[in-house]
């Protein structure tokens, strides 16, 4: 009987030294938009690139949707340890702290090329402040540029007085209450619906998320005013990272690396492709009145004045680094 226990003991003794080299490791990845949307391709892409550079030792498993967590709960869920990686909207989160909102200010950065600039002088910033939080950054890829979509025709800032406002994040809300508009904060899922039964009528993204929630339905024109372009990051809970050996830490970071690049290219290549979409489905696409860019335009000075002021001498910084 003794002997007997003692094997056993020696066994599980074996098992647990052996476990962490030989063990696989499986995260779940909440993330906020379709399945079909070129972000969540993107990470099925990483995901099957982690798979295979790990040796099948770290499998990820994509909920995409909303449908593990909504997507303005993914940051939490990822910091709490209830899902180990995960995709969120950073700028969703500029309440907690103004440098998540950075890359959401009308008119600061509204090309590709100037979006990826102000990513590279908010990097740093952004992972010590996430970093605090026990959370890393893997990787990020910008939406494509943010425009008008509108139910009526719009001509200038004063026709959006009083509109039924969509907002994704705060600084979507802030533009709404500048301009007149009542914001209603609504995520991407849920869009669909929400034109549906008339909660909104307005709102501000990108033609991708116009395809995806096939809003040319109740919305009949877009203004292409390319006023911003919010990022999407790829985040992962520190604790889970330190868990992974150093040979999966390794490929994790590759994969990432690949994916930033591949999905920033992916986002401009299908931009146009986007927005073609809108005029075969019978909406009017429009660059904007010059009165409308204009009033459009001062709003982005209130809030770049309003940002620089609430991020400090760290805003600063990154607003010298992104004009220099
Ligand atoms: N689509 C997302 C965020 C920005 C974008 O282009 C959305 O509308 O929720």
């Amino acid at each position: 009987m003794f002997r007997k226990i003692a094997a056993a003991a020696a066994a599980s003794a074996l098992f647990v030294i052996a476990a962490p080299v030989s063990a696989q490791q499986k995260w779940d990845m909440p993330t906020g938009y379709p399945a079909s949307n070129f972000h969540t391709e993107n990470i099925h892409q990483f995901a099957a690139e982690v798979d295979k550079s790990t040796g099948g030792k770290l499998k990820i498993t994509v909920h995409d949707s909303g449908s593990l967590f909504k997507a303005n709960e993914i940051k939490r869920a990822v910091q709490g340890g209830q899902a180990q990686i995960g995709e969120i909207i950073i700028s969703g989160h500029s309440n907690e702290d103004a440098m998540y909102g950075v890359d959401s200010i009308p008119f600061l950065a509204t090309s590709y090329g100037d979006s990826q600039k102000l990513w590279q002088a908010s990097r740093q910033a952004t992972e010590a402040r996430l970093a605090k939080q026990g959370m890393k950054v893997l990787y990020a890829v910008a939406w494509p540029p943010q425009g008008i979509f509108s139910a009526k025709p719009i001509n200038s800032a004063a026709d959006l007085k009083g509109a039924k406002w969509r907002a994704y994040n705060p600084n979507t809300s802030r533009i709404a209450q500048l301009v007149g508009a009542q914001p209603v904060t609504v995520q991407a899922a849920e869009l669909t619906q929400a034109l549906a039964t008339g909660a909104v009528n307005t709102f501000m993204t990108s033609a991708a998320t116009g395809f995806d929630g096939k809003v040319w339905e109740q919305v009949k024109y877009y203004y292409d005013v390319s006023a911003w372009l919010p990022k999407n990051l790829v985040i992962v809970s520190q604790k889970a990272f330190d868990g992974l050996d150093k040979s999966s830490q390794e490929a994790l970071l590759k994969a990432a690396a690949t994916a930033e690049t591949r999905g920033w290219k992916v986002s401009a290549e299908k931009n146009s492709w986007y927005i073609e979409q809108m005029k075969k489905n019978g909406m009017t696409v429009d660059a904007g009145s010059p009165q409308l860019k204009a009033d459009l335009k001062k709003v982005g000075d209130t809030m770049i004045a309003d940002w620089a002021k609430q991020a400090g001498a760290d805003g600063q910084a990154v607003l010298d680094a992104y004009r220099k």
